[in-house]
């Protein structure tokens, strides 16, 4: 997959495209990941690439002839989707992950200051996209999260297959508690079963409490969702037991 980013300062996007997971795919091949300064296609001696907004009011608006020059450059080498982060766009979630993760490639334009010009918003951008409803400083956090996300769940990126389909999110279920060195941390134990080499007993755990935590803080995520005998039998062990310590 090839992914674009566009922006004033795509450069903090890099540091998390050239780290941990996102950047061992990039160098298994598995994406690569190219960043464009829009200082780059100003067309002054000064770089400009914003101005006051027409009708007055406050701040600036990135001008649409420096993005227009960045997108040609960009769609020369590999034509794709452009993308643009802002509170108003599709909020993504793990399907829409997995839309984009399916495509062959990703244009991602940043925005900084107001906003672009709305027409080069109407002339080139084809999908806008939010990571939630708020606003941030820049399209780039966003464009890291987008980033990230879809790369986690390309073929080999995450080289233990199975984390994929474990992902909370694949099976629709919050991630059940993890524990690590060591046993003992504070006079607190790592529960018994799971350190007991029984694998069976310990799957069973982990789907109880993936299920206990998704009804606690997600119930949402159970609204329509079909469990099988085991996981409606494992859910009410777990809000019997919830219950007992008088929590509700
Ligand atoms: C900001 C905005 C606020 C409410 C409704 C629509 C909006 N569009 C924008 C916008 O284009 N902002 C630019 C990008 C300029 C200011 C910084 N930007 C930004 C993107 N702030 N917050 C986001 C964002 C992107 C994705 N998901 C959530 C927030």
């Amino acid at each position: 997959m090839d992914i674009d980013v566009i922006g004033l300062f795509p450069e903090a996007v890099r540091g998390f495209c050239e780290c941990g997971i996102i950047g061992r795919a990039q160098e298994l091949g598995i994406v690569t990941v190219r960043f464009w300064n829009l200082r780059d296609f100003a067309h002054d001696k000064r770089r400009t690439v914003d101005d006051r907004p027409y009708g007055g009011g406050p701040g600036m608006v990135l001008m649409a002839e420096p993005i227009a020059r960045a997108l040609d450059t960009v769609r020369s080498g590999h034509d794709a989707p452009v993308l643009y982060l802002s509170p108003a766009g599709r909020v993504l979630n793990h399907a829409a992950v997995m839309e984009l993760a399916s495509r062959p490639g990703l244009i991602v334009l940043a925005g900084r200051y107001e906003g672009v010009d709305e027409r080069i918003m109407r002339a080139a951008v084809d999908e806008e996209w939010s990571i939630g409803d708020y606003v941030l400083s820049g399209g780039e956090v966003a464009a890291a999260v987008l980033i990230d996300a879809v790369v986690r769940q390309l073929p080999g990126a995450l080289g233990h297959e199975d984390s994929a389909r474990e992902d909370s999110f694949v099976g629709g279920l919050l991630d059940y508690p993890h524990y690590t060195r060591p046993e003992v941390w504070r006079d607190e134990r790592v529960p018994e079963v799971l350190v007991s080499g029984d694998h069976e007993r310990i799957r069973v755990w982990r789907l109880r409490e993936s299920l206990g935590r998704t009804w606690l803080r997600r119930p949402d995520l159970l609204e329509g969702r079909k469990l099988d005998a085991e996981q409606k039998r494992l859910l009410e062990e777990f809000k019997q037991e919830y219950r007992g310590y008088g929590y509700e």
